[in-house]
């Protein structure tokens, strides 16, 4: 097994540092959504979502991931006023209560901008800036890191019909052609996170074959983070419904540990936290017990 990429910590402007340098973060998710395809309606109404923000918090979560527009198959976009008044009371409520770090998932600049005002450290634009020209330059000049996610096409198309040439090298160069987009509007190299984007716009085998081939994606030089979590590749594997995915999910995940990813986002926080330490305790292993130089 070989041992982890190194990335750069990641400073945070509230002062907190990511130290993906040691290892893999949990960023728990937060669908404030009438219908995302795991968790939509659970947590819609501000209370409950602030509840569970802060019991993902408690169960380890080293960011919070907000999100008020469902990215699922063939969801319509949402208004960006709609948007707003979905996850700014949420975010300002957690940061008023809780420290750990919250990002935003969204592909408005507008929503991503009030997002930050309100205590948000980091941008999650599924669309890697594609869908907002403005998204680059507000994470430019706000300095906050930014996750740049691969997804064909669209939420309303994008399992049409997905065709690759080589799934993984295309989305590798999707990647590297995004984050070049994001350094040229001045994004610093250090904020820039790259996700080859489970489960948007990919079959159940190319979603397979992205994470058997994940560590290609460290080799772009930017952190990776993994979203497999509860997945319909993982419901196709095992013919299970959204409910019954977490050994699925735990067993990508500690797949995704093993091949190097800095960060997996997940809705079950405790136990992935778990399996990432179990993962990484392996990693680290040598035969005289001394811990292996990371
Ligand atoms: N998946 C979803 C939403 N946002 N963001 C990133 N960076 N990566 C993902 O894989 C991702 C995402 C859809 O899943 P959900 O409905 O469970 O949030």
């Amino acid at each position: 097994m070989e041992p982890r990429p190194r990335f750069d910590d990641l400073p945070l402007a509230n002062g907190t540092v990511l130290r993906l340098s040691e290892r893999t973060h949990v960023m728990g998710i937060l669908n404030v959504t009438p219908d995302s395809f795991s968790d939509g309606g659970r947590f819609f109404d501000a209370e409950a979502a602030l509840k569970q923000g802060i019991a993902l918090a408690e169960n380890g979560a080293d960011i919070i991931d907000i999100g008020g527009e469902s990215t699922r198959p063939g969801a319509e976009p949402v208004d960006p006023g709609e948007e707003f008044s979905r996850v700014v009371p949420v975010i300002e409520g957690l940061r008023e209560r809780i420290e750990t770090p919250i990002s935003i998932d969204t592909t408005k600049a507008d929503v991503a901008a009030a997002a930050l005002d309100a205590g948000a450290d980091i941008v999650n634009d599924v669309s890697a800036g594609r869908f907002d020209t403005e998204m680059v330059g507000l994470v430019a000049s706000r300095a906050v890191p930014v996750v740049l996610m691969h997804m064909l096409g669209e939420p309303r198309t994008m399992q049409e019909v997905p065709a690759y040439e080589d799934v993984v090298e295309d989305v590798a160069a999707f990647l590297a052609s995004r984050a070049a987009t994001a350094m040229e509007a001045g994004v610093a190299r250090n904020k820039i996170i790259v996700d080859p984007g489970f489960g948007f716009g990919k079959t159940r085998e190319h979603n397979l074959e992205l994470l058997r081939n994940l560590r290609r994606f460290t080799e772009l030089g930017y952190p990776v983070l993994a979203g497999t979590s509860r997945k319909s590749f993982i419901g196709a594997t095992l013919d299970l419904p959204v409910g019954e995915r977490l050994e699925g999910t735990a067993a990508t995940v500690a797949l995704a540990v093993a091949a190097g990813a800095s960060i997996v986002r997940v809705h079950d926080v405790g136990p992935m936290r778990r399996v990432a330490s179990m993962v990484e305790a392996v990693l680290r292993a040598t035969s005289s017990g001394a811990e292996r130089e990371r």
